[in-house]
């Protein structure tokens, strides 16, 4: 492997040789010196080197030299290259204080001369030509933050006991709605794409996993083109045994986003306020709690009327409910609570005593919606009665309701959509910008 100093180690380095290897951004061309801006995963640095236009007998290597000039004029943006060159720190440079003087240079790969995207080209372009656009170091700064941020809250869940599962995405049902289901050919019969793992991460409390967690792939056949939704996309989802309603859920919830966000603070504060501008707040604890009902009241009072007959809210809803929140108590985040059981799954446990509401909430950021979580309905015959209000039929459920029957604690989760979830925590217009290769209804591609 090549002996290479990234880009962000230099600072710290004392000035002498060093091997920089990575992309070209630019390339001044100039009379009497020429500079190479590099890139690599870590930042940009100044090459330089003196330019050698013709053979002098006098000068040791000046052959050399002209041959190393003829080749830094023939870079094109995008070469990849390693350079062997000598550091030198010097508070004069703008970028960084410091250049590397080169002594060699090679061509791994060259790119070609015209550039098929530029700064200012198409969100569809850019997605056409992605590998590109994700050299932006923004880009790089947001699958940096992504990983962060998964990466705090797998350590919340191992340091608390949870397992991690990876369940799977083949399914002879559907897993949320025979709506956006995803159908396929299967050997002598039809199997369906997982719309989110909740039937299986259901499945672990009977099997006395306690609680669990998974990061993994949903499939949806959602044919909108919305800046919020994809075909797929990765779902956060963690279930809990022994919960007494839908409250033990978002502590849980809550907490494992306040670690995530702890570190993303931590770690990548300050890049992301200069390349976002936008300031990563630790949210404070509880999440301020709000019913749907007095959601719509709220609402009402600013004076805005939920357009749904159902009484979901739509995002205009969710924004102007979020715009209260933040002025009311300075937050970012709200759990919507109690949804009305007409628009709720089947599988959410309903209030005691009033079964028109459910046991489940949803979780808004910055304006719109992130997450669904509820407490289950574990009691078999319950379960059955639910499934059957809402049109579904229980012996095409039959596995599902066999976790029921042999024993279960009362248990209960949410899914979150991550993609969804850095584009709120870093102001993005849309879900493919924080997506490493979106899937919509009219993108495969790359
Ligand atoms: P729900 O269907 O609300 O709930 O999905 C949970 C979260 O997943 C994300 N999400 C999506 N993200 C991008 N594109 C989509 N098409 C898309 N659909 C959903 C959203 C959403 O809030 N099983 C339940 C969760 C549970 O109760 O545990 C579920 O899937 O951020």
């Amino acid at each position: 492997m090549t002996t290479r100093s990234t880009v962000s180690s230099l600072s710290a380095l004392p000035e002498g040789a060093v091997v920089v290897a990575g992309w070209v951004d630019t390339v001044r061309d100039q009379k009497a010196v020429q500079f190479v801006i590099l890139r690599d995963e870590t930042g940009a640095v100044q090459l330089v080197t003196k330019a050698v236009r013709e053979i002098d007998p006098e000068v040791a290597d000046s052959a050399g030299r002209m041959a190393l000039t003829e080749l830094i004029g023939t870079l094109n943006a995008g070469t990849f290259i390693t350079v062997t060159g000598e550091l030198v720190h010097d508070e004069r440079v703008k970028l960084g204080g410091l250049e590397v003087k080169i002594q060699s240079l090679t061509v791994i790969a060259a790119a070609e001369p015209e550039p098929p995207i530029a700064d200012d080209s198409s969100s569809d372009k850019r997605m056409d030509w992605r590998f590109l656009d994700l050299r932006r170091p923004e880009a790089n700064l947001i699958f940096r933050v992504q990983t962060t941020f998964e990466h705090a809250m797998r350590c919340w869940w191992v340091d608390n006991g949870f397992i991690e599962l990876h369940t799977p995405k083949l399914m002879a049902s559907a897993s949320e709605s025979r709506a956006e289901l995803f159908e396929m050919d299967y050997f002598e019969t039809k199997a369906y794409l997982a719309q989110s793992p909740q039937f299986f991460k259901q499945m672990a409390q009977p099997a006395g996993f306690g609680a669990i967690f998974e990061i993994g792939p949903a499939f949806r056949a959602d044919p909108s083109f919305t800046s919020r939704h994809a075909t797929e996309f990765t779902s956060v989802d963690a279930e809990i045994s022994w919960v007494d309603s839908h409250e033990d859920v978002m502590a849980m919830h809550e907490a494992v986003i306040v670690a995530g966000l702890t570190a993303v603070k931590d770690k990548h504060g300050e890049a992301i306020q200069t390349a976002f501008g936008v300031e990563v707040t630790v949210p404070a604890q509880p999440f301020p709690r709000i019913s749907l009902a007095d959601a719509h009241e709220i609402l009402k009072g600013r004076g805005y009327t939920v357009p749904r007959a159902d009484g979901d809210l739509d995002p205009e809803g969710e924004r102007q409910l979020s715009a209260y929140v933040k002025e009311e108590f300075g937050h970012e985040f709200v759990f919507v609570t109690d949804y009305f059981t007409g628009i709720r799954p089947f599988y959410h446990m309903r209030h005691e005593g009033n079964p028109e509401l459910t046991n489940s909430y949803d979780l808004l950021f910055n304006g719109t919606e992130i997450s669904t979580g509820a407490q289950r309905e574990h009691r078999v015959d319950v379960l059955i009665g639910q499934a059957k209000d809402k049109g579904l039929d229980p012996e095409e459920l039959d596995f599902y309701l066999d976790f029921f029957r042999h024993g279960v604690p009362p248990h209960g989760g949410f899914g979150m959509g991550l993609a969804r979830f850095l584009m709120l925590l870093l102001g993005l217009p849309s879900i493919r910008e924080t997506t490493y290769l979106f899937r919509g209804p009219n993108r495969l591609l790359p």
